[in-house]
């Protein structure tokens, strides 16, 4: 069988053995362990001046080449253009774009480089699986230094519709680059139809069936792979993390309370602020609950060197002080704030001990975290997910409870549904999520995304 080469922005958590906070990297490195491969990206090092050189370690059947950006890059090509750029504008937040000529040259002068690296390691029958938003123009930077290799593209985050793509000066140049590949994966269906709309409406290509498409003198396809779990293993994860000292400790200091629990990296696509009001909402309509629930959130700092991610950490500080300020009694915190990461042993058995998940993006391309959840729950005790509308696995997780992340009251509503809902139905609802989650997961990502790949 022909080896994978994944391209990914990052790859360098996993080989310094630290804990990832990132979807992207557990789904990758398990897909890689699978089939055996190269994963190449950035080291996540920075140098000031001279050059740079590829540096690989293999690992059992995984080769790691990484290299490291000159610092210039890293502030036009990451920080810049993948953070202050692409992800506002994926995530629908305009208002939010920090839009720069020097990002986008930046952004394309690492992709040449990262392609001219990768180029002398592939070979001629290799799949080459390129990850995100970061590595767009990576493949049509590969067709042009003459590589023939079938080679896929996954967005791991929404792709917005066509008259919100348009705000950026370069979404022609994006859109044709993602014509280059041979397959472009995305997250769900709604992100399907906004790329293929655009493909109709701007670019003036045609549509036919199956995703299959042509535009700028490229054939390709589009099509929908909802990345997953592995559910069975976090159940066990969660089954046995249950008797660990943590989630005793945790247990113990609820005093009977119920528990809401959130986690998400710090950023503002994850939809805190709103779900901070949400849950003052909550206090302030059903007094009835207030001593008798916990909120807490964890939600770890990520790219605090882009400002408006240092904005919505200090707008969060102020919230959750002014929730406990205004309702914390003497023996009671409402709302656990924690900016730090756990194992996933510990949040396995978070999750578990939690009545709650309260998961609500103003947008998310899928949302792990809503379906991790739902894996760690006691099957015969199960809590119950109230999961926005707007996170790619609302199309999936039919038994949670749904909410508009906009709409403080509805969710407050929501979440005092969830709190009240019978054993019976937490576990019909939550029965039906899991063998969801059963039938769509980790493996039959890769599996179907590959497939589709090999027999294009
Ligand atoms: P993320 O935006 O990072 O991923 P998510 O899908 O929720 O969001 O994945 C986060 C992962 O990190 C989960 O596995 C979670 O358990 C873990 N994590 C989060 N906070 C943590 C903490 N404090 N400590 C330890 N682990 C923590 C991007 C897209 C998503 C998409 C994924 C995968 O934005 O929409 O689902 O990629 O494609």
């Amino acid at each position: 069988m022909s080896r994978l080469v994944v391209v990914s922005n990052r790859v360098a958590p996993i080989q310094e053995g630290k804990q990832s906070s990132g979807g992207l990297a557990v789904a990758v490195l398990d897909a890689l362990s699978e089939i055996g491969g190269v994963w190449f990206g950035w080291s996540g090092e920075t140098y000031a001046s001279g050059s740079s050189k590829v540096k690989t370690e293999t690992k059992g059947n995984i080769t790691y080449a990484t290299m490291p950006l000159a610092k210039r890059d890293y502030d036009a090509f990451y920080k810049g253009y993948a953070n202050a750029t692409l992800w506002p504008l994926f995530h629908y937040r305009m208002e939010l774009v920090d839009y720069h000529r020097r990002y986008v040259v930046g952004y394309r002068r690492v992709n040449e480089e990262f392609a001219g690296r990768l180029a002398p390691m592939l070979e001629a029958d290799d799949l080459v699986w390129v990850h995100d938003y970061h590595l767009i123009p990576l493949g049509r930077d590969l067709r042009m230094m003459g590589h023939r290799n079938r080679i896929g593209f996954f967005l791991h985050i929404p792709f917005p519709p066509p008259d919100l793509l348009t705000t950026c000066s370069d979404h022609a140049f994006l859109v044709q680059s993602m014509c280059a590949y041979d397959l472009i994966g995305f997250q769900t269906e709604n992100d399907v139809e906004n790329f293929l709309s655009y493909i109709r409406k701007v670019a003036g290509g045609t549509v036919g069936r199956g995703g299959r498409f042509e535009a700028y003198g490229e054939k390709s396809r589009a099509c929908a792979f909802p990345i997953g779990i592995y559910p069975d293993r976090l159940a066990a994860q969660a089954a046995a993390s249950a008797d660990a000292r943590q989630t005793k400790r945790l247990l113990r200091s609820l005093t009977g309370k119920d528990l809401i629990v959130g986690v998400d990296r710090l950023d503002y696509s994850k939809g805190l602020d709103r779900r901070f009001d949400a849950y003052e909402t909550l206090l302030e309509t059903a007094p009835s609950l207030r001593g008798h629930v916990t909120y807490m959130q964890i939600a770890p700092p990520s790219r605090s060197d882009v400002q408006s991610y240092r904005e919505i950490r200090e707008v969060l500080e102020g919230k959750a002080g002014h929730i406990n300020g205004r309702f914390a009694e003497f023996d009671w915190v409402p709302l656990r704030y924690l900016n730090k990461s756990f194992q996933r042993e510990q949040l396995t058995g978070f999750f578990r001990t939690a009545r709650i998940g309260f998961v609500t993006p103003l947008r998310d391309g899928m949302n792990l975290v809503a379906k991790e959840y739902v894996a760690c729950q006691d099957p015969e005790d199960p809590g119950v997910l109230v999961l926005s509308q707007f996170a790619g696995a609302a199309a999936e997780l039919d038994g949670a409870v749904t909410v508009n992340p906009y709409d403080t009251e509805y969710v407050a509503e929501g979440l005092q549904r969830a709190l009240a809902m019978s054993i019976e139905e937490r576990r019909s609802r939550w029965a039906s999520m899991m063998s969801v989650l059963r039938a769509n997961d980790l493996g039959a990502w890769r599996r179907n995304f590959l497939r589709a790949l090999r027999s294009r």
